[in-house]
């Protein structure tokens, strides 16, 4: 491959961070991200989780620098924050991966319920980018990408809370651009589509109906898979992307180009 273009997508020299990237899309992203060079930090809820992905990490060579912190908690994200400032370098690339989802109708959810997603999915990306932006202003460099969904620009029956931070997370992460790409951050979403992980396992698994569904509103015919997204990610988190601002990468298999058709004779 010729050397300008390999250069265009080395991370060598840079920390990421990718929040609650223990497995799944966050995973995805930081093995793709090690593999281009970046040193790799991941933060989770659990010493447990963080211990099993280590070892995870460690089976394609990887040295991921783990920490528990709370990304809902200020003063949590700023002490995990600092200690990878002081162990391991400044942070050059953040992906607030860290989700949660509730499926439960408007009606029967409750507030408290609907105020954590929110919480997890649009306050924490919030809380972690405010803790780490003023570095990356300060040295003119920096990636923001926030993990956004096709749920940013689209609702469905259930994920009321999810729907709604995510569409928050579009819309702030275009203010995030507004304010900081003056200071050369680039700041972007990725809404994937319908990925094979454990947060989609009870809609996918055991024969559900909802897996018929995704088959047939996919054009690309397939669940995604986490690397699908790891992919993506590399493409914002490079130099590649230094002129792509404010926007929202979909990997979604082509789902938001297509309003579905009748199974027939043409497939209508
Ligand atoms: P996942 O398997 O549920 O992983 C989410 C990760 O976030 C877990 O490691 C979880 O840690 C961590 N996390 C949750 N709350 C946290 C907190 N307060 N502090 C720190 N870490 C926390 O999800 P996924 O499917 O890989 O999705 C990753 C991201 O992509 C999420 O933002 C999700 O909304 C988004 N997304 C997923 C899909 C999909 O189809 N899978 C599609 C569009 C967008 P624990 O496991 O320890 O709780
Ligand atoms: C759901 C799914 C979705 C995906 C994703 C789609 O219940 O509809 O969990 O919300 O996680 O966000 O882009």
């Amino acid at each position: 491959m010729n050397k300008d273009i390999e250069k265009l997508y080395d991370l060598s020299g840079k920390v990421a961070l990718v929040t609650g990237g223990t497995h799944g899309i966050g995973m995805a992203i930081g093995k793709m991200f090690a593999k281009a060079g970046a040193k790799l930090c991941v933060n989770d809820l659990s010493q447990e989780r963080l211990d099993s992905c280590k070892k995870e990490y460690a089976k394609d060579g990887i040295d991921v620098f783990t920490l528990v912190f709370d990304v809902t908690k200020e003063e949590d994200v700023d002490k995990g924050i600092s200690q990878i400032e002081k162990e391991v370098g400044v942070i050059d690339i953040l992906v607030n991966n860290a989700g949660i989802i509730k499926r439960i109708p408007i009606l029967e959810m409750p507030v408290k319920e609907f105020e954590q997603v929110i919480d997890v999915d649009l306050i924490a990306p919030l809380i972690v980018a405010k803790r780490v932006a003023p570095g990356m202003i300060e040295r003119r460099n920096g990636k923001i990408i926030n993990m956004c969904s096709m749920m940013s620009v689209y609702g469905r029956n259930g994920v009321s809370a999810y729907a709604a931070a995510k569409g928050g997370l579009k819309l702030l992460t275009e203010n995030m651009t507004c304010e900081w790409a003056k200071y050369n951050l680039q700041i972007n979403g990725i809404g994937p589509g319908y990925i094979a992980t454990a947060q989609t396992a009870p809609i996918r698994e055991g024969g559900h109906p909802f897996n018929d569904l995704v088959m047939t509103r996919t054009p690309a015919g397939r669940w995604g898979e986490p690397e699908d997204v790891g992919n993506a990610a590399l493409f914002l988190a490079s130099n590649a992307s230094d002129f792509v601002n404010g926007h929202v990468l979909y990997v979604d298999g082509g789902i938001l180009a297509n309003f579905g058709y009748v199974k027939g004779e043409n497939d209508l």
